[in-house]
């Protein structure tokens, strides 16, 4: 297999694929995994059979022979949505529906590495932080392995469908005093202490199986970057994933071209905005992070470093969308094409709608918005903006009148 080493994005410092380690430990870094690409195979990239996150083993950290802990995640699909397009009046718009993966996010790419990476380690459990989807994706996962599960929620702020999940699958679920950026502070802590693995997407090895977006949506389209992504940011771990794979696929000379990658957050939790806006290398931590979009009301996002170079080196923007607009993006990529989100997923929609009429997309550019988790998370949001049923009697002629 090729070799890979684990490398500090800000000093270079290197550690070995058998250290336990998530930031660096000389100056604090952000950590990437680094291959060796004159060794990678191209052809069992291009050519690979079978489907998911595994498909792209060659770009994988692990030995051929490894078993992986998988639940068949990834192989979303690529919708053309012409329908959507026409409404918000570009020409080339396309959604992939992350919320198609088992436990209904993203997050499953990112964990089927990270666990069959915990079980190499010998780990004795693992451990998160969560807004949601992530302590449900880890639990799943956790079960399948037959690891320990410990989840930190910011209490009364997780949607039912994701507590729902992780304690289903046997997590041990904390509602914490505090909100998300106070559970990653006490879990990182508590991961070092009691030697647990943490599969915050300060994992770099969360990143490896999410990157493996980038390799569906350029195959989908006959192994070629689209002009834009847009996605949803909150912790950040996925605009610099996605961005680390479409990277690799230029690198290797598989595609020609890194798509302008575009981050929106909610108005009330935008420090990637602010400091992309304001020029910053660095952003400035938002204490009281607020948005109905649950998932992103992160205010300290440990990868903006990794973010705010994805944003900036591929040409890209990041910009802000208020509840409002989320909700209303949220309905109509229900009611035009069917698709079926939460809101932090709709925030993607919302992105693009502002952004070209703010004239910073061009109408006829390829565009390829990610929805990142499934409607179903969220059923009390549902309810809120839905027109509740109307209770009507078990007669025909009753009915009719009330037909709209
Ligand atoms: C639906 O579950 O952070 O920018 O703890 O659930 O990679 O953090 C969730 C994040 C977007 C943001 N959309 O992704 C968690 C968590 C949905 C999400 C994001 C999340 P990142």
């Amino acid at each position: 297999m090729k070799e890979y080493e684990v490398e500090c994005i800000r000093c270079g410092a290197r550690y070995s694929k058998a250290d336990v380690v998530y930031t660096c430990r000389k100056c604090g870094g952000l950590l990437d995994i680094k291959y060796d690409y004159s060794e990678v195979d191209v052809e069992r990239i291009v050519k690979a059979q079978g489907e998911g996150v595994w498909k792209y083993r060659e770009l994988l950290p692990f030995d051929d022979g490894t078993k992986p802990i998988t639940i068949h995640e990834g192989n979303t699909p690529l919708y053309r949505c012409d329908r959507l397009a026409k409404a918000i009046g570009v020409a080339d718009l396309w959604v992939k529906h992350e919320g198609l993966n088992p436990s209904g996010s993203f997050k499953d790419r990112g964990m089927t590495v990270g666990v069959t990476k915990a079980v190499e380690l010998s780990v004795k459990g693992v451990a998160c932080a969560s807004t949601g989807n992530t302590s449900a994706s880890l639990a799943i996962f956790a079960a399948k392995a037959g690891f320990p599960c410990y989840v930190l929620l910011p209490k009364g702020k997780v949607a039912l469908g994701k507590v729902a999940q992780a304690m289903m699958h046997g997590a041990q679920v904390f509602s914490l005093r505090g909100n998300f950026d106070d559970a990653l502070r006490v879990v990182r802590v508590l991961c070092e202490e009691e030697s647990l693995y943490l599969l915050n997407s300060v994992n770099p090895y969360r990143l490896e199986g999410q990157k493996t977006i980038a390799f569906e949506v350029a195959e989908k389209l006959g192994w070629e970057a689209p002009y834009r992504l847009i996605l949803p940011v909150g912790n950040a771990g996925n605009i610099s994933a996605i961005f680390k794979g479409f990277l690799e696929l230029k690198t290797l000379g598989i595609t020609d071209a890194i798509p302008r990658m575009t981050g929106i957050q909610a108005a009330g939790a935008k420090p990637i905005v602010n400091a992309f806006k304001e020029d910053k290398a660095e952003i400035t931590p938002e204490e009281k992070p607020e948005t109905i979009a649950s998932a992103i009301r992160i205010g300290n996002p440990v990868n903006a470093a990794k973010a705010l170079v994805a944003i900036r080196e591929s040409g890209g923007v990041a910009e802000s969308v208020t509840d409002e607009e989320i909700t209303k993006a949220q309905l109509e990529l229900a009611r035009l094409e069917g698709v079926g989100v939460e809101p932090a997923s709709a925030a993607s929609i919302a992105g693009l709608k502002k952004l070209v009429e703010m004239g910073a997309i061009e109408r006829d550019e390829r565009i390829v918005c990610i929805t990142t988790g499934h409607l179903l998370k969220d059923p009390e949001r549902v309810i809120e903006i839905c027109e509740p049923p109307k209770e009507v009697e078990a007669d025909v002629n009753m009915l009719r009148k009330m037909l709209k």
